[in-house]
């Protein structure tokens, strides 16, 4: 036998030691599934961008035609995917996924799988890629690139094709080999992101043609999930239907997840929609939510809501209900027809970064004192400190019998906060099922109890990370306590801040009688505003009560002031149409019809329990009127009741009716807001919107509002 040298003794003899202390280390041991490497890398990005471009774009659509819209419309005059990352990475945004192909089945890349892409577009001459441009600005800014392929394509005439041997064509010839180009041509792919085919019905050739898709079983996902592995070995992959996927949507698009959200799904088989929400406490398999939702109402660009993007207030509401609450934030910019982010996004979205970072400038438990109420085996390596170190490995951790526990992180000095920030370290599990939070205030505990939920059973759970807000207080502790957990906290980091206030824009709504209502987001702040268009400032008209108008369209602007602070919210502004004062719904002797017209979005008249579609809904507007469009808001709350297919008639008489527009509600059961459609002008004193279709292929039809648009 060969002699061991010396050192190579020694270095045997010094691995076994350093062995025999990490067991003697007793080191918590993971609890239930974990995340992989790759689901760990995705979180710690935390926040990035969504790119929604396409012919929707031209077309002023949400979801394309395919072949009925030529590729010749896609023409953006300055396209600059540089500018698109400039502004991600000045956000502070990690990555970019671009809607590489959406459901009107036209690509941004040149690929070989149809002549429906950027090939066969006036862009370049044709000789254009987005997709590889992309690529190029985010290497340039360090930002990770991800890809979205529409799974369902309305151009492609073999989509939901199935041949009498049980294949499909489309799935291994087409989606497969447009996957496959994505992830081959552009370097590092960090996510890929398949919506849910929601409609799932292929529309081709400019006709209506309807091949139903068994979801499960069509796009074959198993064996496209292997080949994504092969090709980007690093990429996780978002799927809403199908097999389960790494990432999960978290059932809305609004901007929000639970404030109970488990990082955990069951590994077969889908969870109820509203299950998605909350993530499964027992799931056997980590899939954790990536809260998406648009800077703007819609998720293509649209002229008519460049007054409408997301604010600070809300961008920073948004931020709290995803990253605060252990989800991913992925944010979505509509690309103008020039081909940029508008100046308007990139205002909102720069105002948010700069307030993120004011916010979380100055960590008070850096320098505070951490007692624990229990310290697993008493070994420092699990001892309170390591939740304040800046080091994401370490962490506290106690005995695993102790189910409850807690740490008191003491300032020393009173001191002004209103942010709570803690991480479990998901590597071992997501353990805490409960905590609670407490201030010490004037000598003695108080629960911090706005941010309880439900039933005060403390804040439910952590994940990744948990930030509680609370209204500002002076404290000189804080107390952390588990309350309950599946198995012995493992609590890594642990952050106290003082977030500067900002003020919430007011509320502004129109009633039925033609008044405009105002209403301010707290108690404290005064209301001032314009009805010339002009800005808002606190020397305009201070509102002391229902403004009167003349029934006429109007455009109001309004800000909320703090008067002690000198500090004013970014402005609100509404643009209404004609006033409804004179308006009736005929077709019934409901009273409650009023709901669909009387200016409140909060109040919904629903019908059709007892009747088949198609559904009417038909009112008198008292007299002619100059219409160029209407607009249809569904129930923004339970039941849907939402229709997806519609058509709009117009008459003088009640009797003979003219169909002046029919059509489709694109994405409105994801992404219930107002649906707005324009027609050439038509003269007429009543109007007649019928539902053909709704989302649950039942018959009831709900009206948050309806209103026209006139000349
Ligand atoms: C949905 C799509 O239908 C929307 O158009 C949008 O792309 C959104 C992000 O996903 O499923």
């Amino acid at each position: 036998m060969k002699k061991l040298s010396m050192k190579t003794t020694l270095l045997a003899i010094i691995i076994l030691v350093i062995n025999a202390c990490k067991a003697q280390e007793n080191a918590p041991t993971p609890y239930g599934p974990v995340p992989t490497e790759n689901q760990i890398r995705w979180q710690e990005m935390e926040f990035y961008a969504f790119i929604h471009f396409s012919t929707n774009t031209f077309t002023n659509q949400e979801w394309g035609y395919g072949a009925a819209d030529d590729a010749q419309l896609f023409n953006p005059s300055n396209l600059d995917c540089d500018q698109w990352a400039r502004v991600c990475k000045e956000a502070g945004m990690k990555g970019i996924i671009l809607t590489a192909k959406h459901h009107s089945g036209f690509c941004l890349w040149p690929t070989e799988t149809t002549d429906y892409s950027v090939k066969n577009s006036p862009w370049m001459d044709g000789k254009g890629d987005i997709v590889g441009d992309l690529a190029k600005a985010c290497k340039k800014y360090g930002l990770k690139l991800g890809i979205y392929i529409s799974p369902w394509d309305r151009n492609h005439s073999s989509y939901g094709i199935v041949d009498a041997n049980g294949s499909s064509p489309y799935v291994e010839n087409i989606f497969r080999k447009q996957i496959e180009e994505c992830l081959t041509k552009y370097g590092e792919i960090f996510e890929i992101w398949f919506d849910g085919a929601n409609g799932g019905d292929g529309y081709y050739g400019g006709a209506k043609t309807v091949r139903r898709i068994d979801r499960k079983t069509y796009y074959d996902w198993p064996n496209t999930y292997k080949m994504i592995r092969s090709l980007q070995p690093n990429c996780v992959i978002w799927n809403d239907k199908g097999d389960r996927a790494d990432l999960r949507w978290v059932g809305t698009e609004s901007g929000y997840v639970g404030e109970t959200n488990w990082s955990l799904l069951y590994k077969t088989g889908d969870v109820p929609k509203k299950m998605l929400r909350y993530g499964v406490e027992d799931g056997d398999a980590w899939v954790p939510g990536e809260v998406n939702t648009s800077i703007r109402p819609g998720w293509f660009y649209h002229e008519s809501e460049d007054s409408r993007v997301k604010n600070l207030p809300k961008l920073m509401e948004t931020y709290y209900k995803s990253i605060g609450r252990n989800g991913t934030f992925l944010l979505n910019f509509p690309i103008d027809k020039r081909g940029l982010i508008h100046e308007n996004d990139e205002k909102e979205v720069l105002a948010f970064a700069k307030a993120i970072k004011e916010t979380f400038a100055t960590d008070l438990a850096k320098n505070a004192k951490i007692i624990a109420s229990n310290v697993r085996d008493n070994n420092k390596k699990f001892g309170a400190i390591n939740v304040t170190d800046g080091n994401k490995d370490t962490y506290w951790s106690t005995d695993d019998s102790v189910k409850t526990a807690s740490l008191i992180i003491d300032f020393d000095k009173p001191k002004t906060m209103n942010r709570f920030l803690v991480q479990e370290n998901i590597r071992l599990g997501q353990r805490i099922k409960s905590f609670t939070l407490e201030a010490f205030v004037n000598g003695e505990w108080k629960q911090l109890k706005d941010q309880l939920v439900a039933n005060g059973n403390g804040t439910t759970t952590i994940g990744y990370k948990r930030i509680i807000s609370f209204s500002t207080i002076h404290a000189s502790k804080l107390r952390f306590t588990v309350t309950e957990t599946k198995a012995c906290p493992v609590i890594s980091n642990i952050e106290v801040y003082n977030a500067p206030q900002i003020l919430v824009p007011p509320v502004i709504m129109r009633e039925k009688s033609g008044n405009l209502i105002i209403t301010p987001s707290d108690k404290e702040s005064e209301i001032y505003y314009t009805l010339d268009e002009t800005m808002p400032t606190p020397t305009s008209k201070k509102y002391l009560g229902p403004i009167a108008t003349d029934g006429k369209k109007v455009t109001i602007k309004a800000i909320a002031y703090e008067a002690s602070s000198k500090k004013n919210s970014s402005v609100a502004e509404e643009k209404f149409d004609i006033a409804k004062k004179n308006w009736v719904v005929i077709n019934t002797t409901d009273p409650k019809a009023t709901d669909a017209i009387d200016g409140n979005v909060n109040t919904t008249w629903y019908q059709g329990n007892n009747s088949k579609m198609p559904i009417d809904i038909v009112v008198d507007l008292g007299k002619i009127e100059e219409l160029i469009g209407f607009r249809y808001l569904p129930s923004q709350s339970y039941p849907p009741g939402i229709f997806t297919h519609y058509q709009f008639y117009t008459s003088n008489d009640n009797k003979n009716w003219e169909l002046v527009d029919e059509g489709e509600f694109s994405n409105i059961k994801n992404n219930p807001l107002w649906q707005t459609k324009i027609f050439p002008l038509e003269s007429a004193r009543y109007i007649k919107l019928r539902a053909e279709k709704n989302t649950l292929s039942n018959d009831s039809v709900g009206y948050a509002e309806i209103d026209i648009i006139t000349k």
